[in-house]
């Protein structure tokens, strides 16, 4: 007997793919029996959700882009979730592509992760300023924690104050938090936990899943944009599931001489090429070791050691990262923050340095005035 064929179109409420019977390999299959389940879930969501085991899909960053540049033809409010974590690259300059004249929120999601000392008014202009920088026009800023509810009441205000009865879509770059966003809401209106398929995998939504505001709007969750600038491309997902941050981030310092170096494991580099001694303030995933040595033996040391005492990487990130690039940058008298994407980000407290970053080519290091206060 051939797959089901289904009366009306059924979408399976983890990842907002359309259900089918037919081809176990793609997007949305379920077997028949799950189908009549009253919030029926494909075996991708459902291997997600009770094993943490993700299987790769068929659709390209093309796909998801034009299910996205849908948004442009709609009259509608967008919240644009970025991961405060991976600001840089987490924002999506060209977002004015995908969702036309629509309004913007920008929220930035997972300040639960960030050390108590974390100024979040400076944040909050940073990214203001960040957003302008790039061309992104957004009408308001806010700073959230889906994970722990946080800034979330005052953030639904705003969204309902400005969707003027229209539908709201959460857009944002992969693994920013955006069903898990949705989710929060969900549980905050219904009472009803973890509807919607969450995962540290990037790529875990794969279509536009419609939650009812009311009798005719809905909010509206999407797959995320891809962005092969971001270090989550490039580790295999034991080595991602390390350097994702699951608590708050506790600072390591370092007092560094000129002519040190600092290893993140094996995945980025920071040599202190000249000035004073100062503090190197490390806000990285609490599991990722930190190595410290002279620059002198630093290439060495990461010819010969890196995927062994430099780790991460692993056998399969070595395979899939791209050749390092160095940058340099002069920093002066303000405190400046140092930004690995992806990765954290390294404070130097001030007075006159010269440092080289050395980082996966396609994930490019920048600096900016520290958000610490
Ligand atoms: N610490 C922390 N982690 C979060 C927060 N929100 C989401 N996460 C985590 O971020 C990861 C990605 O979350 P998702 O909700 O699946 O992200 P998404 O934007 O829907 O991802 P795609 O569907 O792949 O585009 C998961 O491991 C979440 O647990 C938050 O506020 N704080
Ligand atoms: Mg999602």
């Amino acid at each position: 007997m051939g797959g089901i064929s289904l009366q009306e179109e059924l979408y399976c409420v983890g990842c907002g793919a359309k259900l089918q019977t037919e081809d176990s390999k793609a997007p949305g299959y379920a077997p028949g029996s799950s189908l009549k389940k009253e919030n029926p879930l494909c075996k991708r969501c459902f291997r997600l959700k009770h094993y943490n085991e993700i299987q790769d899909v068929d659709l390209s960053d093309d796909d998801f882009l034009k299910m996205i540049s849908s948004i442009a033809e709609t009259d509608s409010l967008i919240v644009h979730l970025i991961d405060i974590f991976d600001a840089n690259g987490s924002m999506i300059p060209s977002l004015g592509r995908l969702i036309g004249n629509n309004p913007v929120i920008l929220a930035g999601n997972k300040v639960d992760l960030l050390p108590k000392s974390t100024n979040h008014n400076k944040l909050e202009h940073w990214l203001r300023a960040e957003a302008k920088q790039q061309g992104l026009k957004v009408q308001d800023v806010f700073l959230i924690s889906s994970k722990k509810g946080i800034g979330i009441e005052s953030l639904s205000e705003k969204i309902e104050e400005m969707r003027e009865g229209k539908d709201v879509y959460v857009v944002g770059t992969t693994n920013v938090g955006k069903s898990t966003f949705i989710n929060r809401l969900i549980t905050d209106s219904t009472g009803e936990d973890d509807i919607i398929t969450t995962s540290y995998f990037p790529g875990t939504t794969l279509g536009f899943i419609e939650i009812p505001l009311d009798d005719e709007t809905a909010l509206i969750d999407t797959p995320g944009v891809i962005n092969r600038q971001q270090m989550a491309h490039y580790v295999s997902q034991e080595d991602l599931k390390l350097i994702t941050p699951k608590k708050e981030i506790k600072p390591r310092v370092y007092q560094l001489n000129a002519e040190q170096t600092l290893f993140f494991g094996g995945l980025a580099r920071l040599d202190f090429v000249k000035g004073d001694r100062q503090s190197f303030v490390c806000y990285f995933a609490n599991e990722l070791p930190i190595h410290r040595t002279k620059l002198e033996k630093a290439d060495a040391l990461q010819e010969e050691h890196t995927g062994q005492l430099l780790s991460p990487p692993d056998a399969e990130s070595l395979e899939l990262l791209p050749p390092f690039a160095a940058s340099s940058f002069r920093i002066g008298d303000e405190r400046t923050d140092i930004i690995f994407p992806g990765l954290g980000w390294v404070s130097l407290t001030g007075g006159d340095a010269t440092v080289t970053v050395h980082s996966p080519k396609h994930v490019r290091p920048s600096i900016r005035k520290s958000l610490i206060s």
